[in-house]
């Protein structure tokens, strides 16, 4: 008999459902999004392996010519998100946006598959996937590096999946807003706008979207041409990560090439990203590829390269950092520090917990040995499910559920806290 609390989550899977690909929610996010479906996968994995398989494969199914794998897909018609399709005018057969999100597929392709009852049988489905993901991974590699630093940067605050995170505001400041004209946002419909971004941010998401239309959409002058370039610790460490990952899966399938490929990519972004390590913050930070500046922010997106293969004194200096984040909060991880002046515990990416962090940086510090702070999230997560239900997000301070209801992606971590780390305890 399952657990009550897996019932629950397997039933937010399948309410979310619709066939071959699954909603964030229902409402607020009525179409297929990027990391959302990786990770939904991996919870999908424990109760249904085809489908979670079926999950990542669609999401595939609309990777563009030059290999970047967007955001969102527009499956059906449905106005109730803004911005819709007749925005982006990407002019895809099926409406897809125009920018890409963190690239965990390669992790969530490995997991899964070495999850599988049936290796042997799932074989060839990793096999039609893999070239994908290389392709999608050498994309970033070019597109959003052209000068080969080994780092990529992030063109609109969306790809980063931490839309309104601090880390962005300075740059996104300089983005500008004239003749963004007017528009409903839809959101905030669905959700308290006091624990959404604000229409300032708005205005320049949408200019950033409108600015990358006039240029076709071709993202051999988008990056260039982007007055927002932002080098994210976070999302750099997943992409190495993935690259780490996928090769070693393209070894395993006799991919020798591939796997040589992407283990060079990722080697030489690893070396990279220790550039963005900051000894007076304790952490990574983002570095500002415009102003050339690293960004005096304190954000999660700096200690979430423990889930990739960092040196292990930077390792225990993020485990240093999250017990202090954990002294400061009931819940853990705060996605900003609650001492700094614009963590808010509500708003979104400014300072609330989300599950699908707390399960990429549990998943790294496993890997290093570092158990103690693996329980302590582990248990964190748990609780705010059993408090406050399968929300968005959480306050860290009270574990106030915010944002949209019954959401997949917490409900598949669920999966993996309760199943993987806590069964390991
Ligand atoms: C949020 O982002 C979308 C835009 O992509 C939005 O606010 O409209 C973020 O939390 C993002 O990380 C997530 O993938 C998406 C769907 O859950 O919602």
């Amino acid at each position: 008999m399952k657990n009550e609390t897996l019932q629950k989550a397997e039933a937010i899977l399948r309410k979310n459902d619709r066939g071959s690909y699954t909603v964030p929610t229902h409402g607020l996010y009525p179409f297929q999004w990027n990391w959302d479906s990786c990770l939904s996968a991996i919870g999908f994995s424990h109760i249904d392996e085809d489908r979670a398989w079926v999950e990542i494969e669609t999401l595939f199914n609309h990777q563009w010519e030059d290999g970047m794998v967007p955001h969102i897909v527009f499956h059906q018609h449905d106005d109730g998100y803004f911005p819709g399709p007749s925005v982006w005018q990407t002019g895809r057969k099926v409406d897809t946006s125009g920018i890409t999100q963190p690239p965990v597929a390669g992790f969530a392709v490995k997991r899964i598959f070495e999850r599988s009852s049936n290796p042997e049988n799932i074989k060839s489905r990793v096999l039609e996937l893999l070239p994908k993901i290389h392709a999608w991974h050498q994309w970033f590699y070019r597109c959003r590096d052209p000068k080969g630093s080994g780092l990529v940067a992030i063109i609109h605050p969306w790809e980063s999946g931490r839309d309104n995170s601090n880390d962005w505001d300075n740059a996104l400041a300089r983005v500008p807003t004239d003749g963004v004209g007017s528009f409903t946002r839809r959101d905030t419909a669905h959700a308290d706008a006091s624990h959404r971004p604000t229409q300032g941010q708005y205005e320049r998401y949408i200019w950033l979207v409108k600015a990358f239309r006039q240029h076709q959409w071709d993202n051999t002058t988008l990056h260039d041409n982007s007055p927002f370039q932002m080098i994210d610790p976070g999302f750099n460490a997943i992409l190495i990560r993935s690259c780490f990952d996928l090769a070693e899966l393209a070894d395993q399938l006799g991919e020798t090439q591939m796997a040589e490929e992407s283990r060079a990519l990722g080697a030489h972004a690893l070396a990279a990203l220790e550039s963005l390590w900051s000894d007076k913050w304790g952490q990574y930070l983002c570095l500002d590829r415009i102003s050339n500046e690293l960004v005096e922010s304190p954000s999660i997106g700096g200690l979430i390269p423990v889930f990739t293969n960092i040196p292990m004194a930077r390792a225990q200096a993020i485990a240093a950092k999250l017990d202090e984040l954990h002294q400061l909060c009931s819940y853990g991880i705060p996605s900003h520090h609650p001492l700094s002046e614009d963590f808010d515990s509500k708003r979104y990416w400014k300072g609330p917990v989300w599950l699908i962090i707390n399960y990429l940086i549990a998943d790294g510090l496993r890997k290093y040995g570092l158990t103690a702070r693996v329980e302590r999230i582990t248990s964190d997560s748990i609780k705010l499910i059993h408090q406050s239900g399968f929300a968005e997000y959480y306050s860290p301070l009270d574990g106030e559920p915010c944002g949209g209801l019954d959401f997949t992606w917490t409900a598949a971590m669920v999966f993996e806290f309760i199943n993987s780390f806590a069964a390991e305890q």
